[in-house]
């Protein structure tokens, strides 16, 4: 049966609601009333009737809809399993007793379920064969006002006897038919909750799948490593994927249960980074005594960190072991001493060092000023200048408008055609030092403009400049006045006689070393023979010309005589030409025309 206003491709959509309440309110019993499951998984549990570790049960309601729930410990020495349990799940089943009503844990899961800003909550009143709830539900409807969770309904139930089990699960279909719809698509984070194995099997993992979908076979990172997904289960039964969001068990291969725990992060591999300082703005004014290290919480994971207040709101968290973060991601933070929590909003996952005086006053500032989504996208690249398109999208930025994307990079608006702007300026500089060079070759440039890659040259390069071999030109030779001079004469010279090369004393003499010969053979004036032979650009056509009138084969007095120039530029002429493939030499040294 599919449930309404779910479609059939649906069938396997499910929801997941966490407990939350104080030690012996009965939040077990009720999860057990619902689903008809036993949450208690460990024998030391059953035995002592505390729930120590996580449970997890489900059933499928009225309609069809499919819930699973993380049942909680909620003895105080165990918050820590409560909040791997509560952290990627969206939705929570507030637990109170009748006769006991607002107590220690039930603030203290309240005030963890505001700081992870749940925002759908509903509120079981349970044994109310002992006392009358009415009461507790008005007194606890009222604290919650102010939390995160608003306005929360609430039902009135017995586990004992049953009465108002119905009504809970009528309830909990409205709760969830209210719930943001997971994205299927998206990138997969699974936080491990359990790492076992299962004889046969081998390693089998757990977690609540928030976001995206997992199928057999994928490939996913477990810190650098590469796991693949041997076979996926949801509730308890095989499913080709399990899609957000959902329960699901994965049974891996490529990693044994010992490197395996609760906190790691399964992560679809590139979509993630790993991070071990983050700013974050905290989400409520904790005063002045905010602990100087707290627990962080996130997903699974608890984490050590040292805390530095940067200015109001605004702190920078050093974490004592990386974690795949992103910007827009909650995190909890907890002092273990005063057992306070205190929310914490994800604003920048690889921020700037602070070293200047004053830098941390004016990091907070510019954070306070900074908007989400795709305008904080803008200010954060706007500060990055040039960043790997994957990198950016990796710390939870989406692509903000008016960036330029070239090759795998991403500039800040506007960026290219600053830089473009200074290209002509790192030229001129360049040709005023070294004036027979047409232009500075790309790394000059890439390092004037501190690029990252020098890929990105050309798109900062326009015209009149252009790139040409390897260098940034402005399309004019450009060489020095005197030289160009003397390079003319050379010319006009041998458009009188092609074949009549200066001699080595008369280019020394009109000022043409090494260097300056070069820049006229760059920019195309000369064709360099050999050494100190150079002749006019055209020279191979007008050799070929003249030896076709030659009889064939020729040797090298015929060439030489048919040229009308001397044995010093006839040689490597002739080699220069067999190189060329104008002409072809033969065995007994003569030579043809190819
Ligand atoms: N009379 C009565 N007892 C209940 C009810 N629900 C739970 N209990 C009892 O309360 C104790 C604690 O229940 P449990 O579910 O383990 O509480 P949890 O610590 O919140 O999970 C157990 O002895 C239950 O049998 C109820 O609705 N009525
Ligand atoms: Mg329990």
């Amino acid at each position: 049966m599919t449930a309404p206003g779910l479609s059939g491709s649906d069938v396997n959509h499910m929801d997941v609601v966490a407990t939350a309440g104080h030690v012996d309110h009965g939040k077990s019993a009720l999860v057990r009333a619902l689903t008809g499951m036993e949450p208690d998984r460990w024998a030391e549990e059953r035995r002592r009737g505390l729930t120590i570790d996580l449970g997890f049960a489900w059933t499928t309601l009225r309609s069809g809809r499919r819930v699973a729930v993380v049942d909680v410990p909620g003895h105080e020495k165990f918050v820590g399993n409560m909040l791997a349990g509560v952290g990627s799940v969206p939705a929570a089943l507030l637990v109170v007793a009748a006769d006991d009503g607002w107590s220690a844990q039930t603030a203290e899961h309240v005030a963890v379920l505001d700081a992870l800003g749940v925002r759908h909550a509903l509120l079981a009143v349970t044994k109310s064969d002992l006392a009358d709830p009415a009461p507790v539900v008005a007194d606890v409807r009222q604290r919650l006002a102010s939390t995160s969770m608003g306005d929360v309904p609430a039902v009135a139930v017995s586990a004992l006897s049953g009465t108002g089990v119905p009504a809970l699960g009528a309830a909990l279909e409205a709760l969830l038919a209210g719930l943001p719809p997971a994205d299927p698509a998206a990138a997969v984070r699974l936080w491990i909750d359990r790492a076992f194995t299962i004889r046969g099997a081998g390693t089998v993992v757990t977690g609540t799948l928030a976001a995206g979908s997992v199928a057999a076979g994928d490939h996913l990172l477990l810190g650098d490593r590469e796991v693949v997904v041997r076979r996926v289960q949801s509730l308890g039964a095989p499913v080709e994927r399990a899609s957000a969001t959902a329960r699901v068990a994965l049974n891996l291969r490529g990693v044994a249960v010992e490197d395996l725990s609760r906190g790691d992060a399964l992560l679809t591999p590139g979509a993630f980074r790993r991070t071990d300082v983050v700013d974050v703005t905290l989400t409520a004014e904790a005063g002045g005594d905010l602990p100087a290290e707290p627990v962080v919480h996130v997903g699974s994971a608890a984490v050590g960190a040292r805390l530095r207040p940067l200015d109001g709101p605004t702190v920078r968290l050093r974490l004592a072991s990386a974690l795949p973060l992103r910007v827009g991601d909650r995190l909890l933070l907890r002092d273990p001493g005063t057992r306070r929590v205190v929310g914490a909003d994800v604003r920048d996952v690889e921020p700037p060092e602070l070293r200047r005086r004053g830098a941390a006053r004016q990091r907070a500032a510019d954070l306070a000023a900074q908007p989400g989504g795709a305008e904080g996208a803008a200010v954060d690249l706007a500060r990055r200048r040039i960043v790997r398109a994957d990198d950016f999208t990796a710390m939870g930025w989406p692509v903000p408008p008016g960036a330029t994307a070239h090759g795998p990079w991403l500039m800040a608006a506007g960026l290219a055609d600053d830089l473009a702007a200074r290209v002509p300026d790192v030229v001129v500089r360049y040709r005023r030092l070294r004036p027979l060079e047409p232009g500075p070759p790309v790394e000059v440039v890439r390092r004037a403009l501190e690029l990252p890659d020098a890929d990105l040259v050309g798109a900062v390069v326009r015209p009149p400049l252009e790139l040409r071999e390897g260098r940034v030109v402005d399309g004019v030779t450009g060489l020095p006045p005197q030289v160009q001079h003397a390079i003319d004469e050379i010319r006009r010279r041998l458009a009188e006689d092609p074949f009549a090369a200066p001699e080595a004393p008369d280019l020394v003499a009109a000022g043409l070393g090494t260097r300056e010969l070069a820049a006229a053979v760059r920019s195309g004036q000369l064709v360099r023979i050999a050494d100190a032979v150079y002749l006019a650009p055209g020279i191979a056509d007008e050799a070929r010309r003249r030896l076709a009138a030659v009889a064939q084969p020729f040797r090298l007095s015929a060439a030489r005589q048919a040229w009308g120039t001397s044995r010093r530029v006839a040689v490597p002429l002739m080699e220069w030409l067999d190189a060329q493939g104008v002409t072809e030499r033969l065995p007994d040294d003569s030579r043809r025309l190819r």
